[in-house]
């Protein structure tokens, strides 16, 4: 099969990650960087020997033939992205959050359907190695039905010194964390029928929210507590790790510090430790998440092959939904459902 032409649009800070798990697999080479300062893009181009440079997209989209765009851009410019790429017949990608907003989103969906082009949307926080087994066990039926689930993202790790940008947003813990915690719901349990959330503002240095707690009622009946936060000082500080606990009619099973997974039924109790895939470029204090690209550009490589993928556009969607009714239900104090919405 031939190698696909990917360019990449954005060279800022998860360019930096996106770039090199792209080098660990076969079937797409990366031919060209696109950044609004040409000397960022030329200086990740040197780092990683890829032949083509621009600053300007139109360009870029014109001379370099290509098949897929992967844009890694800040999240207002990616539907202008879209749009330039799906009207030139390229396939897109896009990192997470899709949208500011659900109108938004479902254009984009729109646009790329109309356009007969594939859309994906990088969502790696489902592709983390612990999660992947948690999920395998949770299938595996060890547990019974589920009936309830925790689910933990809080930390007070100093996010914004790597991603500025972050201390800029309106909308901040639910756009970016909340993007990745509600997708491993849905993951976990299929798709919310209801659900409740509550924001505050901690830290008064930043513009947007940075707790959220959110009560869902998953369709099959499942109650989701999850909980973000970036203001919590804790005795464990596990970033970027999710933990997370299920309780089934048979016993329960956890994700705990440090990749540890537990499994509790009335007979036995089974720890086992999961291992992260390793990869050079990664910054350790990142590995969990970068090291999870891998696997989920490999998911939209098949994608982009013909084959089933869990990242389009259209499932992502659903996400982003859950995400603003979030903001919904904590600006109305009321719970939203979600089929109605
Ligand atoms: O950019 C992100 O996806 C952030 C993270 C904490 C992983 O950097 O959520």
């Amino acid at each position: 099969m031939k190698s696909l032409r990917c360019a990449i649009i954005g060279t800022g800070y998860w360019a930096n990650y996106q770039l090199p798990a792209w080098l660990e697999l076969k079937g797409i080479e990366i031919v060209a960087l696109y950044n609004r300062s040409l000397s960022k893009a030329q200086k990740l181009a040197e780092q990683y020997h890829i032949p083509g440079c621009y600053d300007d997209i139109d360009r870029m989209l014109h001379k370099e033939m290509l098949d897929v765009v992967d844009i890694i851009t800040d999240v207002d410019t990616h539907s202008m992205f879209v749009t330039k790429a799906a009207a030139k017949g390229i396939h897109v990608i896009c990192q997470k959050p899709m949208a500011p907003d659900v109108q938004l989103a479902r254009n984009m969906v729109k646009t790329c359907k109309d356009a007969s082009v594939h859309f994906f949307v990088h969502e790696n926080f489902r592709w983390q190695a612990p999660i992947r087994k948690l999920n395998q066990a949770l299938q595996s039926g060890i547990i019974g039905e589920p009936f309830k689930a925790r689910i933990t993202f809080c930390s007070a790790f100093p996010v914004f010194e790597n991603q500025p940008f972050l201390a800029t947003i309106r909308q901040f813990i639910l756009t970016d964390i909340g993007s990745h915690v509600l997708d491993i719901c849905r993951f976990l349990f299929g798709e919310a029928d209801s659900l409740y959330c509550q924001t505050a503002t901690v830290n008064p240095m930043i513009k947007g929210e940075d707790v959220a707690n959110v009560l869902i009622k998953m369709n099959s009946g499942v109650h989701c507590y999850v909980e973000m936060s970036y203001a919590s000082i804790l005795e464990k500080e596990v970033f970027p790790q999710t933990l997370i606990l299920i309780e089934g009619t048979h016993g329960s099973i956890s994700l705990g510090p440090n990749y540890v997974m537990t499994s509790v039924t009335r007979l036995q109790t089974q720890i086992d430790i999961i291992p992260l895939p390793m990869y050079e470029w990664v910054d350790p204090a990142y590995a969990l998440v970068q090291s999870s690209i891998v696997a989920c550009n490999r998911d939209i490589l098949h994608g982009l092959q013909g084959d089933t993928c869990e990242m389009t556009g259209e499932d992502n969607l659903k996400t982003v939904e859950l995400v603003h009714a979030c903001y919904d239900s904590a600006r109305m104090n009321t719970s939203i459902n979600i089929n109605s919405h």
